[in-house]
């Protein structure tokens, strides 16, 4: 049997280098080339295109090549009985963690209104947040922002989290569930996204939730970009309540070039970067399920396909 890498906007050789290296034996074939797909019981996937899965008709597995599985779990031709998978790695979760604290100390320092300043050619000395009233909300409490929020509190701040489900962390006061939100948002002056995208979590970045955070909060990004209503996001800054967000992701990508954002004065950007997947760091894993596969033995990382990650 054999694998099919369909991974439209990612460059597949380091993929398929990194699988070779790790399983020399492996039958590793790259869409849309042609290759009997019938042969293919594995699929390690990103970006893939709507309805393709159809082509293959034994398949069994499907890879995310990244942590998030929202893109297929929206593409209702899959059919339930191809297990969903995905990747959990150390590194991906290193690597969100620097994101996010590199934007909070972005924000509590001021670069970015020092870089305005610099612009105008400005030395105005502006206060800093102070790190121990500052408080950081995570919204989302699994691996990655389980990680983030507990490197938070080591650097010293206050952080509260929410989670559809209880979560506790030590040294993190705990939200749960849709009527904790409201009181979760109202002492967050920093706000981190990084919750699955499901139906239910899909815009819950809108108008009605951003406006209950305290005036003059921040707000980042490294989820999806479907969790923000963007406009919503533009009037909240426009007419003051928030000062200012940091975006890693969007509701298109790439960011379209008539997009508001990007002069935004207020909005930070970078593209879709705040975890890159490394082929190296999680070609084992992958080797791991699909041998797993071949032997009938339960898989690493299952995604449950009601729940949505
Ligand atoms: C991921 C991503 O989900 O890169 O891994 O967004």
């Amino acid at each position: 049997m054999a694998i099919s890498l369909i991974c439209p906007t990612k460059d597949p050789d380091p993929w398929v280098t990194a699988l070779r290296q790790g399983d020399a034996s492996l039958d590793i074939r790259v869409w849309p080339d042609d290759h009997p797909r019938e042969q293919v019981d594995f699929i390690l996937t990103w970006a893939h295109p709507p309805g393709v899965f159809q082509q293959y008709p034994h398949l069994r597995v499907i890879s995310s090549m990244g942590a998030g599985v929202d893109a297929l779990l929206q593409d209702l031709d899959i059919p339930p009985d191809v297990t969903i998978v995905r990747v959990v790695d150390d590194a991906l979760v290193a690597a969100m963690e620097t994101y996010a604290i590199a934007a909070v100390m972005n924000h509590v320092r001021r670069f970015s209104d020092y870089s305005r300043q610099q612009q105008q050619q400005q030395w105005q000395p502006l206060a800093a947040l102070p790190i121990q009233s500052t408080s950081i909300g995570v919204m989302g409490l699994g691996q990655i922002g389980g990680a983030i929020a507990q490197r938070l509190v080591s650097l010293g701040f206050p952080v509260r989290g929410w989670s559809r489900s209880p979560q506790k962390l030590t040294s993190i006061q705990s939200f749960h569930g849709d009527t904790a939100l409201p009181a979760f948002l109202a002492e967050t002056q920093i706000l981190i996204c990084v919750l699955p995208l499901t139906p239910h979590t899909r815009h819950i970045l809108n108008a009605h939730t951003l406006a209950q955070l305290p005036p003059g909060a921040y707000l980042i990004n490294i989820a999806r970009g479907d969790h923000l209503v963007e406009p919503e996001l533009l009037t909240l800054l426009d007419n003051g309540h928030l000062a200012g967000a940091c975006l890693d992701v969007f509701q298109t990508e790439p960011l379209p070039q008539t997009h508001p954002f990007w002069n935004h004065p207020q909005i930070t950007i970078t593209p879709h970067i705040a975890s890159v997947t490394q082929p190296v760091s999680v070609a084992p894993q992958i080797i791991d399920n699909y041998h797993r596969l071949q032997s009938h033995r339960p898989f690493l990382n299952p995604v449950d396909r009601r729940q949505g990650y």
